[in-house]
């Protein structure tokens, strides 16, 4: 499955304050002694603050850059996101962050200001005391926002890249009983197809061309609990709702995994949806030629071979496109 998003992966706000802590120490032990007592200490702090305030700055910067604008997404792709996480949340999130970052700033710049006036070695100390008290606090306050921005960051990478302004197809069916084959017929993808259930586990995306006009093929999982479906299969559903022009079901002659009639059922919610259903009736080749039959009596426009059902996903398409 194609990666519609990378992210880098958000540290815990302790990891970043750590680092920035520990960067700072060093900057100020660097700091040359021969000058005053007071003088040598304003030093040495000047170069902690900087060093603190340029290394949180930057950490968390690269963690709000990194993700997308929500504002600039498709509305299919917030739509799949907002199934895991509402897109609010993740915005009050970035803004948490980004909020931080210029606290940091101004925290920065007011602690600086009093190592400048401190009139003791004594002074600086407790202003230091101070800095990397108000600093802590902030980033504790960051913690719930990146544990936030975690979450979006798995969700985004999961997100399959669908394409919501092409035609689209989704392939629905059983468990095994063919979806991915006939994507991998069809199309350019080339899917995991293996001889047991619940092989795919994302949504396969697979293109192909008609003069120059790319159509999108989604193959779903095979999904069966309806009652209480996962992530994915949420995903699987909307795709099939909101996106899909058409609907190829697929339906599996020799019923190695799931009856007739269980088939049909799952059928009748395709139909449900008020899109056109074509029915694909797979694995002919080693079906009992009776059941196929029954089959093709049942659901007269019914296509055995995939070239045929192209011919009729095309003539769909030019249609409605
Ligand atoms: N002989 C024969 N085998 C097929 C045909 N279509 C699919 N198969 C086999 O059926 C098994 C399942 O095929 P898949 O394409 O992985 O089925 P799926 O519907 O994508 O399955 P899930 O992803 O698990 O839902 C594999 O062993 C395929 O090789 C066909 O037309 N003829
Ligand atoms: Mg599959």
């Amino acid at each position: 499955m194609p990666q519609a998003y990378s992210i880098p992966r958000p540290e815990a706000a302790q990891t970043y304050l750590d680092s920035a802590l520990h960067k700072g120490s060093r900057a100020a032990a660097k700091v040359k002694g021969g000058l005053d007592k007071t003088m040598k200490a304003q030093n040495m702090e000047f170069e902690r603050f900087k060093e603190i305030k340029a290394t949180l700055v930057e950490s968390l910067s690269r963690v709000h850059d990194a993700f997308p604008n929500f504002d600039e997404m498709s509305e299919f792709m917030k739509h799949l996101f907002e199934l895991d996480l509402e897109v609010g949340r993740v915005k009050q999130a970035l803004g948490g962050v980004k909020n931080s970052v210029q606290l940091i700033k101004d925290l920065t710049r007011e602690h600086l200001e009093g190592i400048k006036h401190a009139r003791s070695a004594d002074n600086v100390t407790k202003t230091r005391s101070a800095y990397i008290g108000r600093i802590s606090s902030v980033m504790r306050q960051v913690q719930k926002h990146l544990e936030i921005l975690g979450q979006a960051r798995e969700i985004l990478r999961n997100l399959p890249t669908i394409d919501d302004d092409l035609f689209t197809i989704a392939i629905a069916g059983f468990p095994n009983v063919g979806k991915s084959t006939l994507l991998a017929k069809l199309t350019t993808a080339k899917p995991e197809i293996k001889a047991y259930a619940f092989t795919t586990k994302g949504l396969n995306i697979g293109y192909f061309e008609h003069k120059y006009n790319k159509i999108q093929m989604i193959d779903t999982p095979g999904t069966l609990n309806r009652e209480n479906p996962n992530p994915i299969e949420r995903k699987a559903d909307a795709t099939v709702k909101y996106l899909a022009h058409v609907i190829v079901y697929v339906f599996d002659p020799t019923e190695s995994g799931y009856s007739y009639a269980d088939q049909r059922a799952l059928y009748e919610q395709a139909e449900q949806t008020g899109k056109t259903v074509l029915i694909y009736i797979s694995k002919t080749d080693i079906a009992e030629k009776a059941a196929t039959k029954r089959l093709k009596t049942e659901f007269s426009g019914a296509y055995t071979d995939a070239d045929s059902l192209k011919k009729e996903l095309i003539k769909l398409f030019k249609e409605e496109f």
